[in-house]
């Protein structure tokens, strides 16, 4: 059985081929994708606490980030089901000035698994560029990240912005680690989920609200 605290060890230190290569040993050995998955983001917590405590600075952080990013993107296929027609679209995107992209993209691939139909912005997205998006695609949903607790305040432009272009069928939903109900609420989005399997369940339920 592949060793999954090998896995987390691994994008710690930012090892890319060690943990590509315990990725692959864990699916070959049919272990839980989303078991798989739990080790990796561990590992970026475990970064992001020594980043904290001033014992890593951003450079070790980027190599964790790479070496995650390119275990998740082997772990993806096997999160994705595909084929059957989405059940409406969804635009996504990190906040203006923010760069950080990981959560934001497991979310993304969560989606699509659900069978949406999912437009990544990518990071550091304009408000505008949310609209202009969503109105180009018809989409039903808006999916917004933030990481930072200086970019997070740009969430409410993106709401107000979509209410301002009038676009009463999309819904707003927002998440990252110091995104809360409580804030979402504060800046009138339609709704927040702590991580990406429940991002599909609340997905779901504010465009079933209407
Ligand atoms: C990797 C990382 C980086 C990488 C990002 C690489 C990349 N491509 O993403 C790099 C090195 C570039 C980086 C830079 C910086 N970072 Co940084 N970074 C991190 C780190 C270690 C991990 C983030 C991560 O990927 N987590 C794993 C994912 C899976 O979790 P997640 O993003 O929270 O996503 C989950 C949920 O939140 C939710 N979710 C996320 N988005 C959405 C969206 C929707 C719609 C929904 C419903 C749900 C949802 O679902 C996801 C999956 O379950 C965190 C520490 C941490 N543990 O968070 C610091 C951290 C976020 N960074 C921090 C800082 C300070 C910075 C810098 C300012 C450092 C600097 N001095 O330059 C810069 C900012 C650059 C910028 N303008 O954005 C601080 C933020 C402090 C704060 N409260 O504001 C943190 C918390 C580190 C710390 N402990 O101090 N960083």
């Amino acid at each position: 059985m592949a060793d999954l605290a090998a896995l987390t060890a691994a994008i710690e230190r930012g090892d890319r081929a060690a943990a590509t290569e315990v990725t692959r040993q864990a699916i070959a050995d049919g272990m839980d994708p989303e078991t798989i998955l739990g080790a990796m983001t561990s590992a970026m917590e475990i970064v992001g606490g020594r980043f904290q405590a001033g014992e890593i600075y951003v450079p070790e952080m980027l190599i964790s980030a790479r070496a995650m990013k390119e275990s998740v993107a082997i772990l993806e296929p096997l999160l994705v089901d595909s084929g059957v027609r989405p059940e409406f679209t969804a635009i996504i995107g990190t906040v203006k000035g923010d760069l950080h992209d990981i959560g934001k993209n497991l979310v993304a691939m969560m989606w699509r698994g659900a069978n949406f139909e999912v437009i990544d912005l990518g990071a550091n997205v304009a408000p505008e560029v949310f609209v202009a998006k969503a109105r180009e695609h018809n989409a039903r949903l808006v999916g917004v990240s933030a990481l930072l607790t200086t970019t997070m305040v740009g969430m409410k432009d993106v709401v107000d912005s979509i209410r301002a272009a009038g676009l009463t069928d999309v819904r707003v939903v927002v998440g990252g680690a110091p995104v809360t109900a409580e804030f979402a609420a504060q800046i009138g989005a339609d709704g927040y989920a702590p991580d990406a399997a429940s991002a599909v369940a609340l997905a779901r339920r504010v465009v079933a609200a209407g």
